[in-house]
């Protein structure tokens, strides 16, 4: 029987816990070896970002949704039947939420192991969200709480995945596809909001393309998983994991990979501390060419669930005629030349026959251009390659001056934020601020007031109401050692409010920026990207301004009208229900951005939330 079953049954019996800070210890770890059907990573439940604390009074048959909770069997690994044997009363020994990795989970084993506290004597401000000095465990008594009746029912029962419903993974793009702009499919949302959305096993379905190789960047990885996400048919082509993974970490990636000999890995140097590889991007091989996929999501089932992301496909791209010159194929947006570039930047042999490949292919069909972010320090004309100095200077050179621009806001929206100094003037208003309000220059250039840059970012009620509840919190990691220096940063917080996609609810791991008219319907431009809110990813100035600083991978793709042949993107309203296509810019979240409450508070993950319960009537008590 699986865990996951057992805690349905438990369940049934009324109020349990799946959290306790001693039974935890007497965690029996399961067996390394799985059959390949399930993950083989070891649950590590001294990492594990939080624990739940179930205070759920209402049995899931109560549950009004008990009807679409067909629970599927964990895809992963269970903790055996030690765990159950211990579990006693009402309550279960600890089970993580889940046993997949998580990119909370993987940014805790990295301090755990050290791997932040390896250098950087040069900045401490950068460091990253969880201290060395972060208590080793805070003594949370899983209370269990009186429930009143007021408590919204778990959407899921107990179990955490429900199944997708049976037409999921039907493909509808008949909508609007000129800006090839999509969001990924949410399971418990109404059907008509994931219309035109797409789902990981769409996009490397055969309708995209016979299949030959691909290489997959990413962050997190769940390889047993992403294995089952491709077809049948092309399970055992040829894959590339670009990570960033080092030390135990890769053991345990190139562990994963044992039982899949097709699989092979390209570590991207990470030569600067705390940076990280961020970079989602797919290159798919077919037999009829070659397709670029730049997205938001990590390759694990958490990130293509119930949260919102975001993803740029590209045409498909002909093979050009033998013999073409390398340069041939190249789009108004120089996108082959950027892409090459990017991938040279790895210096890593293992992309060397797909920098070959894309030279052989057309890409002149591009209309976005290439943003990314490669670790390094950058002088003189290299200066803009990467990072926020080359966002400003396409914006410089590509997006046309506009009247009364300085009452154009600009919109960033992320799910994780780093640190930023004392006050604006220390990086956020001075870089950044300046590159997002960049525009082509017009006939005359005075001095103009800054316009307004708001930012969105989820609340805690935010986070509690989501469809995943607190545990969406886990994928955003803003700690509290990071926030509580830069109070002044929040009063720049705007909620998460998605109604146009249906996607309120479903918390955001897609990161957005843009520059939109006083009236919200216009924009002069739209970018989305792995990039968060932070130093790390755009790159810092330093040396009095001669030299970028930039420590993480980073990918994206920026949309300027003038790639359009358009003066602005109209924001389209109803991009997100299904209706009928428009030349409109799928804005993914509701215009304008509500500012917090004088009651909100922007979510911060390694803190407790045990006043309110979440959707699924669960506390969040970090350890
Ligand atoms: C790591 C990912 C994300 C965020 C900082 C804060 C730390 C941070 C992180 C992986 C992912 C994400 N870490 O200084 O930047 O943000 O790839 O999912 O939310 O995208």
């Amino acid at each position: 029987m699986s865990v996951k079953a057992e805690m349905s049954q438990e369940s049934q019996h009324g109020r349990w816990s799946i959290s306790d800070s001693e039974e935890e210890d007497n965690i029996i770890p399961p067996t390394p070896q799985k059959p390949s059907v399930t993950p083989s990573i070891k649950p590590n439940l001294e990492s594990k970002p939080s624990k739940i604390t179930t205070i759920l009074e209402q049995k899931p048959e109560q549950s009004p949704n008990v009807n679409v909770n067909h629970v599927k069997e964990p895809s992963a690994p269970s903790i055996g039947s030690e765990a159950r044997q211990a579990a006693h009363g009402n309550q279960i020994n600890p089970v993580k939420y889940e046993s997949n990795p998580s990119p909370a989970l993987k940014r805790k084993r990295e301090t755990d192991e050290g791997g932040w506290n390896l250098s950087s004597s040069d900045d401490e401000e950068t460091r990253p969200s969880v201290p060395k000095n972060e208590p080793k465990k805070v003594n949370v008594s899983p209370k269990k709480k009186k429930t009143e009746h007021t408590r919204p029912p778990s959407p899921h029962g107990a179990c955490y995945y429900k199944e997708e419903p049976a037409d999921f993974f039907e493909t509808n793009l008949s909508m609007n596809d000129m800006y090839r702009f999509y969001l990924n499919k949410v399971t418990g949302i109404q059907k008509k909001f994931n219309t035109g959305a797409l789902h990981i096993k769409e996009i490397l379905s055969p309708m995209f393309g016979m299949l030959k190789e691909s290489v997959q960047f990413n962050y997190c990885f769940d390889i047993p998983w992403m294995v089952e996400q491709y077809p049948p048919e092309f399970r055992d082509k040829p894959v590339v994991i670009v990570h960033g993974d080092k030390r135990e970490a890769k053991a345990r990636l190139i562990e994963q990979a044992k039982p899949y000999p097709h699989i092979t890995f390209c570590q991207a140097k990470l030569d600067i501390a705390f940076g990280t590889h961020h970079t989602k991007m797919m290159l798919l091989w077919y037999e009829e060419g070659f397709r670029v996929i730049i997205l938001t999501s990590n390759l694990i089932r958490a990130d293509w669930y119930q949260k919102t992301q975001g993803l740029w496909m590209s045409p498909l791209y002909p093979r050009l005629p033998e013999g073409s010159p390398g340069l041939a194929g190249e789009s108004p947006t120089n996108f082959k030349r950027d892409l090459l570039e990017y991938l040279e930047a790895y210096r890593a042999p293992e992309l060397a026959d797909w920098i070959d490949r894309i030279k052989q292919h057309d890409l002149s069909e591009t209309r976005v251009y290439l943003i990314g972010s490669t670790p390094g320090r950058y002088q003189g004309p290299a200066m803009e390659k990467w990072g926020h100095l080359r966002l400003r200077k396409l914006l410089r050179e590509h997006a046309r001056p506009i009247q009364n621009e300085e009452r154009w806001p600009v919109i960033g929206q992320f799910s994780s934020i780093g640190s930023m100094g004392l006050d604006k003037t220390k990086w956020l208003a001075a870089e950044f601020q300046h590159t997002l309000t960049t525009l082509g220059r017009a006939e005359k250039s005075l001095p103009i007031s800054q316009p307004q840059m708001h930012l969105i970012y989820p609340s805690v009620e935010n986070v509690r109401t989501s469809l995943e509840g607190y545990p969406a919190g886990g994928s955003l990691p803003y700690s509290i050692q990071t926030a509580q220096k830069q109070l002044w940063l929040h009063s720049y917080f705007h909620g998460w409010h998605a109604d146009v996609t249906g996607r309120s609810n479903a918390m955001p791991h897609i990161k957005t920026y843009m520059r939109i008219s006083p009236d919200f319907t216009q924009l002069a431009w739209f970018l989305v990207t792995s990039a968060n809110l932070s130093k790390a990813a755009w790159g810092a100035l330093e040396k009095n301004n001669t030299q970028i600083m930039v420590r993480s991978y980073e990918l994206g793709v920026l949309y300027l009208p003038s790639a359009f042949n358009m003066s602005t993107f109209p924001v389209e309203k109803n991009a997100f229900s299904g209706s009928a296509s428009s030349k409109g810019f799928p804005v993914p979240y509701d215009l304008p951005p509500h500012r917090y409450s004088s009651k909100d508070q922007p979510w911060i993950w390694n803190i407790p939330y045990t006043k309110a319960p979440d959707t699924h009537g669960n506390v969040w008590a970090p350890s």
